[in-house]
């Protein structure tokens, strides 16, 4: 059967590592279909909106969508596009690669962050010329969902640690509900879990990562805690997400798009290449899944590596070890 996948490359970096993935997928030869569809920050200044409906309802349609990078658009572009594909669970791997100069090797980590609520659920007000307000949207169902998404997601991968983050002792009624949400579900399905409050958890995965296996946490303290994790397993170039809903996907690196380096050819296409060996998963090719796995962590290994790893090594030299260790 052809899969339908859409390609939406963004911003930035996400121009250069998306063509990176979409060479690896070519050579498994699956017979993918796939279909480019424009956002972002460049589509903004050019046609006036960043994410064109037509680029949503490609997503909505297709049977799994790539996504590279948002740069200032984000909150117009990823957030919709998470929407597109129905959304509600992003599953973010923090992983260390032998060969890859990690804070913290033994880091092996997934957080589970909840994809649709919290203060990104853009309800935002200017009040008066000094006051502007965000409203954190917490509510039981999407609360009960990820919880039983990130329990589930745990026994499946043989995770025995799983933490639920939180701070309700501040937020008393929105995490309140959350972690309360949470603990309803583990009592249920006979899970066993540990809470954490978000900020002293960020200390403790930096001082002890191996106490820890699937992270579930609510939306903003998942973006920030990946992005810690990030820094303790070699950066940001490593991390792949999925963005799952019930019938669909959306695959992403976790990074943005890198303004810093974009156009100069060195960003690291790990991270997305790992996210397209999500999506070979979620398709049902699992064994080409685990092929581009061990290809990147060959080339991780072995080199070449880019600029963020030490090296100085390009995209395209680093995407041609990939292939050529397929
Ligand atoms: N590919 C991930 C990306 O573009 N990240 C930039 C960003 O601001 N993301 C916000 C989010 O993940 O919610």
């Amino acid at each position: 059967m052809t899969h339908r996948i859409a390609v939406i490359p963004g911003d930035g970096i996400g121009g250069e590592v998306v063509p990176a993935a979409i060479e690896v997928l070519e050579a498994l030869d699956l017979g993918f279909e796939f279909v480019d569809g424009e956002a972002g920050d460049h589509v903004r200044d050019e046609r006036g909106e960043a994410l064109p409906q037509e680029t949503y309802d490609l997503a909505a349609e297709a049977d799994a969508t790539l996504f590279g990078a948002a740069g200032e658009t984000a909150a117009d572009v990823i957030l919709p596009l998470r929407e597109a594909v129905g959304s509600f669970a992003n599953v973010r791997p923090a992983r260390a690669h032998p060969g890859v100069d990690a804070v913290k090797p033994e880091t092996d980590i997934v957080f589970v962050r909840e994809n649709t609520e919290g203060v990104y659920a853009g309800i935002e007000d200017d009040l008066t010329d000094d006051v502007t307000t965000l409203t954190r949207l917490i509510t039981e169902s999407a609360s009960r969902r990820i919880a039983e998404f990130g329990f589930e997601y745990a026994e499946e991968n043989d995770f025995s640690e799983v933490t639920v983050a939180h701070k309700a002792n501040v937020m008393r009624k929105t995490d309140g509900r959350f972690l309360a949400a949470c603990e309803a579900v583990a009592e249920e399905g006979g899970y066993a879990y540990e809470e954490a409050l978000m900020d002293a958890l960020a200390m403790h995965l930096i001082m002890h990562p191996e106490d820890y296996g699937v992270v579930i946490c609510p939306n903003l303290a998942g973006d920030m805690l990946s992005d810690l994790a990030a820094g303790l397993v070699g950066g940001l170039g490593l991390l792949p997400s999925a963005n799952v809903g019930p019938d669909n996907a959306l695959f992403e690196p976790v990074h943005g798009s890198a303004p810093d380096i974009a156009g100069e050819g060195i960003a690291n296409p790990a991270a997305m290449i790992l996210s397209a060996a999500m999506m070979l998963d979620h398709l049902g090719y699992g064994d080409e899944a685990g092929r581009v796995r061990d290809a990147v962590t060959a080339v991780l290994e072995e080199g070449p590596r880019t600029p963020d790893l030490g090296g100085d090594a390009t995209t395209a030299d680093v995407t041609q070890a990939v292939l050529n260790a397929l």
